[in-house]
């Protein structure tokens, strides 16, 4: 449920976020030349992540990493597999593709830092944090890179259409897409209203006042299904999408080669607080 009183649980591990470890990671991920869905260099960095996670999670006997493959296009998503007692299940995901221009292509350049190599680096600290820890999940939490989001959300589509089919029942989903450009000066986090839930936002929204200080939140709409938490709702989800800034302010070098880590100021300071968040939000919905 959504009440807040895992403190002493939350609190170090929250404290465990470190800005350079997703610094370190979006410079790996944005030195692809591009991570498009169809082509040689949207399966490496696939691969590339898989084998990251991998290495996150090699001392812990309930984790998995998984290719989940499609077999539209080449590029497969990633799923990482904390193992609890319970099936209840919570999904903390962002998209591992990135595109240059509407039409993209296999061999033009998208570093995609922003747009989404800093989703993906702040689930990996994430990751990171709750492996080296002695957290021990009661539910189970699953962390997913999907493929192909920028050409229509295709990844997560098949992922929670197949879930939905089997009855898996996802009683939170958390979407990080664009977490390190801070484009409005007075806020930090944004709550997409639009294909998200309204009491899992108010939730996270409490989380944040809770456990991340100093750090202001507000909301805002995407005014269309803007990434893959409109897949998880489509299906009936929960889902929640907190965002870099309100939808004008945010990166606007997104999709084109322009999307650098220096074009989100170098470091990874505004990312570290999505990452604060996502922490204290998994452990509070797992208890
Ligand atoms: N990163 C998203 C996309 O390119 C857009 C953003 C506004 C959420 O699909």
């Amino acid at each position: 449920d959504y009440t807040i009183n895992q403190e002493n649980l939350v609190k170090p591990l929250v404290n465990e976020v470190k800005a350079d470890n997703i610094l370190a990671t979006i410079t790996k991920l944005s030195s692809f030349k591009n991570r498009y869905y169809k082509g040689e260099f949207g399966k490496q960095s696939a691969t590339w992540i898989k084998d990251y996670w991998s290495g996150l999670v090699k001392n812990r006997t309930d984790a998995t990493v998984e290719f989940f493959p499609h077999s539209q296009w080449d590029q497969p998503s990633v799923i990482l597999t904390l193992k609890g007692a319970s099936d209840e299940t919570i999904v903390v995901g962002g998209h591992q593709d990135s595109i240059n221009g509407s039409f993209g292509g296999a061999t033009s350049t998208a570093p995609g830092a922003d747009d989404n190599a800093s989703g993906i680096a702040t689930i990996s600290e994430v990751i990171r944090i709750l492996a080296d820890s002695s957290y021990q999940p009661q539910k189970t939490i699953k962390f997913m890179a999907y493929a192909a989001e920028e050409v229509g959300l295709l990844g997560s589509k098949e992922i929670s259409r197949s879930f939905k089919q089997k009855n898996v029942n996802v009683i939170g989903v958390m979407q990080l897409d664009m977490t390190n450009f801070q484009g409005t000066k007075d806020l930090d986090i944004v709550m997409m209203r639009d294909y998200t839930n309204d009491q899992q936002n108010n939730f996270v929204g409490s989380i944040i006042d809770r456990y991340v200080p100093g750090v202001k939140w507000g909301f805002d709409k995407c005014g269309y299904g803007c990434s893959d938490h409109a897949s998880w709702h489509s299906q009936g989800y929960p889902a929640s999408m907190p965002f870099e800034a309100k939808m004008n302010d945010m990166n606007h070098n997104i999709h084109t080669a322009r999307d650098t880590l220096a074009a989100s100021n170098g470091n990874a300071n505004h990312a570290a607080k999505f990452a604060k968040m996502a922490v204290a939000y998994i452990v509070e919905l797992d208890r």
